[in-house]
């Protein structure tokens, strides 16, 4: 980086850590894009007149709020809630809800950060947003869960809107969870309209939205692995998490070929030398989404698996890594046994998973790598096309989602190729995804004078 940008880039941090101090993971997430964006931004100082930086890192709204519900003993509890609208500038407010216990005000900045240049990149009208709290899910009843949704809505609904705010599911916020959230804001508003996506089937929901993220993410990394003529068929595939990313992640990945040999939680990871199939495909989907299991039961039920308490699958030699469990799961160690174990490609499901450090190990042995950006936009994408079908009335059938959900991933692939080609010819997707999302968004924002 030349030295003037370099400035630039060292005098915007320096400010941005002033006014939000402590916020790791979302200094963190601007930094990976200012440092990607900062010779374009000092090339057209119109950019840096209009302060274009300084704003979209200043969320427009953020909203926190007491959450307070009563467990099935008749105790009281007290959860934080948050929504942060992070930008209307090409669309409403869109992103996921997370409920988890380490859920704090700078994991959001960070997740609606990110979901302003993700939901940029899918083309479709979508501003970035995001919002959740520190509730966890983990051992609550499905009366309690319901209970806390409820709460949770009967504050969150004042501030959403099919047009202004469209919510959808992340981490701990799956189908049951939207289920009780639509339910409460219908009740309050006393309207059925799109202001959530994740739908079940039969009221509003689109085909096709739970397997999104997962499919994308591979539809997405076959496009990478082609930039070098190579493809999912007989390779070995690790994934981390067992939820709604991983599960249909595994389940694609498989379908096109592949040996799928890890998937993970917050206790461990189970290893299966012989891949993951149909049936046993089935088991984890009963066991995660209906049983509420953990994955060790996953080698209790298949004896030939292994199970490795309080460790991540990454030192299980691999051809493609796909993390999609949570942030800053692969670090320095991690991204040194990846590189070790002969992989080729890493692509992102879960947001911002790879620390910038294991960032720079993976890219600097050469192998393929995708932002979360880029690779698992296909999950809100897909919200997007909920959104039209609502609007219009309609269902789309699978088929004609999953045309949409291969297009929009091959452009977002485009896209990456277009502003991150290197002079040798290889790819950084991290500046490619990080130039097209912001170029579209400063584009809008300039359109829009100064709001
Ligand atoms: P789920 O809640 O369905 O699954 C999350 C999985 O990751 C679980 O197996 C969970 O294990 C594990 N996990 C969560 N937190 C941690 C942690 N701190 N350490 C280790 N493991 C953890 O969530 P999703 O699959 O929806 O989301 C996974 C990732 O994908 C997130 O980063 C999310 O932001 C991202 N994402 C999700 C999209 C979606 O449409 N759902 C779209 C795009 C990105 P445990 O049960 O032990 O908590
Ligand atoms: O991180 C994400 O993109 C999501 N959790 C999905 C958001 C959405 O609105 O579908």
């Amino acid at each position: 980086m030349e030295n003037f940008t370099q400035r630039y880039v060292d005098g915007f941090m320096g400010e941005l850590e002033a006014r939000n101090p402590g916020e790791k993971e979302f200094l963190q997430a601007v930094r990976e894009v200012v440092e990607s964006v900062a010779p374009y931004v000092t090339e057209n100082p119109q950019l840096m007149d209009q302060k274009i930086l300084e704003r979209v890192t200043e969320p427009e709204r953020i909203v926190i709020f007491r959450v307070p519900w009563m467990d099935d003993r008749g105790e009281i509890h007290i959860n934080r809630g948050f929504r942060v609208q992070n930008s209307s500038a090409i669309g409403p407010y869109k992103g996921g809800i997370r409920f988890h216990p380490s859920v704090n005000l700078s994991i959001m900045k960070f997740l609606a950060f990110e979901q302003t240049f993700k939901n940029a990149l899918t083309t479709l009208p979508m501003g970035g947003a995001k919002g959740g709290s520190d509730f966890n899910p983990r051992g609550k009843s499905d009366l309690e869960v319901m209970r806390f949704c409820q709460s949770f809505m009967t504050e969150l609904y004042r501030h959403i809107g099919a047009d202004t705010d469209v919510p959808a599911g992340d981490i701990g916020v799956g189908g049951r969870e939207i289920g009780y959230l639509f339910g409460q804001y219908k009740r309050i508003r006393d309207e059925f309209t799109g202001t959530l996506t994740g739908k079940g089937i039969s009221w509003g929901g689109s085909l096709l939205r739970p397997e999104a993220t997962g499919y994308g993410l591979c539809y997405f990394a076959e496009q990478m692995l082609a930039t070098r003529g190579e493809s999912f068929e007989g390779k070995k595939v690790n994934i981390s998490g067992a939820g709604n990313v991983a599960q249909y992640a595994a389940q694609k990945a498989m379908r096109l070929g592949a040996k799928v040999q890890t998937l993970s939680d917050s206790d461990g990871f189970i290893y299966d030398p012989e891949g993951l199939d149909e049936e046993k495909m089935e088991y984890v989907l009963q066991l995660k989404n209906i049983r509420r299991g953990r994955i060790k039961e996953y080698a209790q039920k298949y004896p030939q698996a292994q199970y490795f308490p309080g460790e991540r699958p990454w030192r299980i030699p691999c051809d493609i890594a796909l993390p999609c469990a949570t942030q800053n799961e692969i670090e320095k160690a991690d991204a040194e046994n990846i590189v070790k174990g002969g992989c080729i490609c890493v692509a992102e499901g879960a947001n911002m998973p790879t620390t910038p450090e294991a960032i720079r190990i993976i890219q600097g042995a050469g192998l393929l790598y995708s932002p979360g950006k880029a690779s698992n936009a296909g999950g809100v994408a897909t919200s997007g096309l909920e959104m039209s079908q609502n609007s219009m009335r309609q269902s789309w059938t699978s088929e004609e989602v999953d045309r949409y959900l291969r297009r929009i991933m091959q452009d977002i692939h485009a896209a990456c190729l277009q502003y991150g080609k290197n002079p040798d010819g290889s790819v950084n997707y991290v500046k490619g995804a990080n130039m097209a999302g912001f170029i579209k968004v400063a584009r809008a924002m300039t359109d829009q004078g100064l709001v």
